[in-house]
C-alpha cells in the first residue's frame, strides 16, 4: 500500500477516534456517525475510491480499509450505549415527578343557582308523578302561537313581544314553554305528566324582575278525570317542598288564551313574611306563574277528545323561585355572569 493512502487512513483513524471521545450527547453521537460512518461518511467515502487506486494497491487498501471500518463501527456501537443510556437518564431526571410537593388543589365550579332550582324541580315533580323533558328554543309561530289558542290576528300575541328569528316560516325564540304542551301531546296518548324547564326569550326591556332571557318551568297534567282541585294541590305541594310549610299560596282570575278558567298563583313573600317589602313591591305576595285548565280547543288541536279528557298547565318563571328561596332582589343578576355573585349559591339547593 503507498505510504500515502497507509497516512490517510492512519490520520482518519486518529480523528474519528478523538471526536468520537468529544461526543458528549447523543445528538453529538449521531453527527459522529453521519460523518465517519454514514453514506457519505468520509470511511464510505474512502472504501468507495478504492477502484481508483493502482491494481497493485488495491487488496492492501482495502484490507486496511474495511480493519478501519470495523473498528470504528466497534467503537460507535459501545459509545452509542453510552451515550443513549445518559440520553435516557437525562430524560428521566428531568421528567421526575417530585411526590412531596404539595398538590396543586382543583377549581371546582358549581351548578348555576338556576341549574340547581331545575334540578330540584325535577326531583320534586318526579315525586309527584311528572316526567322532566326538554324542547326546542328556537320555535314555529305554529307551535308558540296558533297551537295555543293564538290566532295571528290575537291581540294575546302582542302580550309575548317576540324574537323573530331571520329563517323562512314564522320562526322566533320561544317566548314561554308552552308550545311543549302541544308537542308532548301529539306525540302522546293520555295520561300525561309532564314538567318543561327551559329558556325562554321576551324582547322587552330589562328591570329588577324582568330579563330578555329567563327559565320557565311548564307543567301539563292530562287525563279523564283531572280538576281544578288537582291543579291547586300539586302547586301547594310545589310552595310547601320549596318554601317550607310556612308559606300561603293564592290563586287569582287570570287570562291565557290556551287555559280556561286561567290563574295566577302566588306566593307569599318569604322575604318580608307577607308584610310588604321592596321585592313584593310591598304588596305582601309574588307572582311566580300563570296556569289553568287546558282549553278544550288546545286538546282539540293536538287529536285529544275534549269530551273525555281535562287537563291542567302550568308555566311558572324559574328565577322568580329562586328569588324566592335565596333572597336574591334583582332577577339581572343570575345571567350578569359574576362570579361573587354566583359563588354564594354553590350548592343552594
Ligand atoms: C306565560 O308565559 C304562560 N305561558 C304561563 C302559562 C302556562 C299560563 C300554562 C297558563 C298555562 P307569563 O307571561 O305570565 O305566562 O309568564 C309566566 C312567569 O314567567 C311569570 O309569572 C314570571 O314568574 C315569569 N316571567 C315572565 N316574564 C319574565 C321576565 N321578563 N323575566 C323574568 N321572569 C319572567
Amino acid at each position: 500500500m503507498a505510504t500515502s493512502v497507509q497516512h490517510d487512513l492512519e490520520e482518519l483513524r486518529t480523528r474519528a477516534l478523538a471526536d468520537l471521545a468529544d461526543a458528549v450527547d447523543a445528538p453529538a453521537g449521531e453527527i459522529w456517525e453521519k460523518t465517519y460512518l454514514g453514506p457519505k461518511g468520509e470511511l464510505t467515502l474512502f472504501l468507495r475510491g478504492l477502484g481508483a487506486l493502482p491494481a497493485d494497491e488495491r487488496p492492501t487498501a482495502g484490507r486496511a480499509g474495511n480493519a478501519l471500518k470495523r473498528e470504528l463501527e466497534a467503537a460507535w456501537d459501545s459509545r452509542h450505549r453510552i451515550l443513549a443510556a445518559a440520553d435516557l437518564d437525562q430524560h428521566l431526571a428531568a421528567d421526575a415527578v417530585d411526590v412531596t410537593l404539595p398538590g396543586r388543589p382543583p377549581t371546582i365550579g358549581a351548578a348555576h343557582p338556576v341549574s340547581q332550582m331545575i334540578d330540584e324541580l325535577s326531583e320534586i315533580f318526579a315525586l309527584l308523578g311528572f316526567q322532566t323533558v326538554f324542547g326546542p328554543e328556537v320555535e314555529t309561530a305554529h307551535y308558540n302561537f296558533d297551537l295555543l289558542n293564538i290566532p295571528a290576528d290575537h291581540p294575546a300575541r302582542d302580550v309575548w313581544d317576540t324574537i323573530h328569528v331571520d329563517l323562512p316560516g314564522e320562526i322566533v325564540m320561544r317566548t314561554h314553554t308552552s308550545p311543549m304542551q302541544a308537542r308532548v301531546m301529539e306525540q302522546t296518548e293520555p295520561p300525561v305528566r309532564v314538567v318543561v324547564p327551559g329558556r325562554v326569550y321576551r324582547y322587552e326591556a330589562q328591570d329588577a324582575s324582568h330579563e330578555w332571557m329567563f327559565h320557565q318551568l311548564e307543567g301539563l297534567a292530562v287525563d279523564r278525570t283531572i280538576t281544578m282541585a288537582d291543579l291547586k294541590g300539586v302547586l301547594a305541594e310545589l310552595a310547601r317542598q320549596l318554601f317550607g310549610p310556612n308559606r300561603r299560596i293564592r290563586f287569582r282570575c287570570d287570562f291565557f288564551p290556551f287555559v280556561e278558567p286561567g290563574v295566577d298563583f302566588a306566593v307569599d313573600c318569604a322575604i318580608c313574611g307577607g308584610k310588604g317589602c321592596r321585592v313584593c313591591k310591598q304588596t305582601g305576595w309574588l307572582e311566580m306563574g300563570g296556569a289553568g285548565m287546558v282549553h278544550p280547543k288546545v286538546l282539540a288541536g293536538v287529536g285529544y277528545d275534549p269530551a273525555v279528557y281535562t287537563g291542567f298547565a302550568f308555566g311558572l318563571g324559574i328565577e322568580r323561585m329562586t328569588m324566592m328561596r335565596t333572597g336574591v332582589d334583582d332577577v339581572r343578576a343570575f345571567a350578569g355572569n359574576d362570579l361573587r355573585f354566583l359563588r354564594q349559591f354553590a350548592g343552594f339547593a
